[in-house]
């Protein structure tokens, strides 16, 4: 399958995630997209190609637009007011301390438009997010025009970003602007399978009052684990969207044998739902050896998991999310993609 790739990530590389209190390198680093594109090559998985630029309309269909603002001005800003390190919140509205107004100095924005410190905004971020979305948009123009299946190499991840916020070392959500993109090109039933470790909040946070995009995820269990707000099971839609939000929340330690139960459950559910096209969150930090998961996938399990997609029998667009294991990422992302192709 082709798998499209843009070396504008590179540009996005934050010094600083805050975690357990103190500053340490970014898991989310360059390394991540480079090992699992040298990957692909080595085993010829496919042809590689550069995004095209589908320009901020399909951004826009998802995301508000004061957010998309924020994000592209952030560091010429930041920088103006005389800083040079990355930028992180200081402040956040508290659920109590909220006007409803929406503030207009940087220090009060970066607070409103992000849910951690995990997501640093540096000089290349807007362009790296922007081409990690039209990554994303170029693997669904192929499915649109076609394909049977296609690989975004996306970085920086989408899941946790939501309409107007970032988080969780994601800006704009990838997945959510590919199924938005494949609704204006006529699919009318889209499902976003979610596989990463962490769940993705964002994406179930956009389209939670929608029928006509399912959301299907896997993911430790929110009450201990990132992004803690949301992924309980009992979340199932608002509204029209009632009983499309679909969360299966596992216990610390998850192997495969307890992994590939809810696995099998939900894709079920997708056959049951039946979309035009499936996007399929591609996350790889279930892996045993991941340095942010509790999981204990091997890089075995990940051909399992692409022989299931397979059985599915759709088009597939394949968005990549989290993974911070370097030195496996590309062998796992490989072997789920790779036995998709069978
Ligand atoms: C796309 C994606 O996978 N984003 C993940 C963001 C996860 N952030 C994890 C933060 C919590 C890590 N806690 C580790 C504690 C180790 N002592
Ligand atoms: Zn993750």
């Amino acid at each position: 399958m082709q798998i499209v790739y843009s070396s504008a990530h590179k540009a996005h590389f934050g010094q600083s995630e805050l975690m357990d209190g103190v500053f340490h390198p970014s898991f989310e680093c360059p390394e991540r997209a480079e090992l699992i594109l040298s990957t692909l090559k080595d085993n010829e998985l496919g042809d590689v190609i550069d995004p095209k630029d589908f320009g901020i309309v399909p951004i826009l269909r998802v995301h508000n637009p004061s957010y998309a603002d924020f994000m592209r001005n952030a560091w010429e800003r930041w920088t103006a007011e005389g800083n040079s390190f990355d930028m992180l919140p200081l402040v956040s509205p508290g659920r109590s301390s909220v006007s409803g107004r929406e503030p207009s100095a940087l220090a009060a924005q970066a607070g409103w438009f992000s849910t951690d410190m995990l997501t640093p905004i540096t000089s290349g971020s807007w362009d790296a997010a922007y081409h990690s979305a039209q990554v994303a948009l170029t693997a669904q123009e192929l499915v649109s025009n076609g394909e049977q299946a296609a690989y975004a190499l996306c970085r920086p991840p989408g899941h946790h970003a939501g309409a107007a916020y970032s988080g969780g070392f994601c800006y704009l959500n990838n997945a959510a602007i590919a199924a938005e993109a494949l609704r204006a090109t006529g699919a009318s039933r889209i499902t976003i399978l979610d596989i990463d470790y962490h769940h993705g909040n964002g994406t179930q946070d956009i389209f939670f009052e929608r029928s006509d995009v399912q959301f299907v995820s896997l993911h430790a269990d929110p009450s201990w684990e990132f992004p803690f707000y949301l992924g309980f099971e009992d979340e199932t839609g608002a509204g029209p969207g009632e009983g499309y939000n679909l969360n299966y929340p596992l216990p610390k330690g998850t192997d495969w044998a307890a992994w590939s139960e809810p696995f099998e459950a939900a894709c079920n559910a997708v056959d049951q739902y039946g979309p035009d096209v499936l996007l399929v969150s591609l996350g790889v930090d279930t892996f045993g050896g991941d340095p942010l998961s509790t999981f204990r996938l091997e890089s075995s399990d990940f051909r399992k998991i692409g022989e299931r997609l397979k059985r599915l029998n759709r088009r597939t667009i394949f968005i990549q999310e989290g993974g911070y294991a370097v030195g496996d990422i590309g062998k796992n992302v490989f072997n789920v993609l790779a036995a998709f192709e069978g």
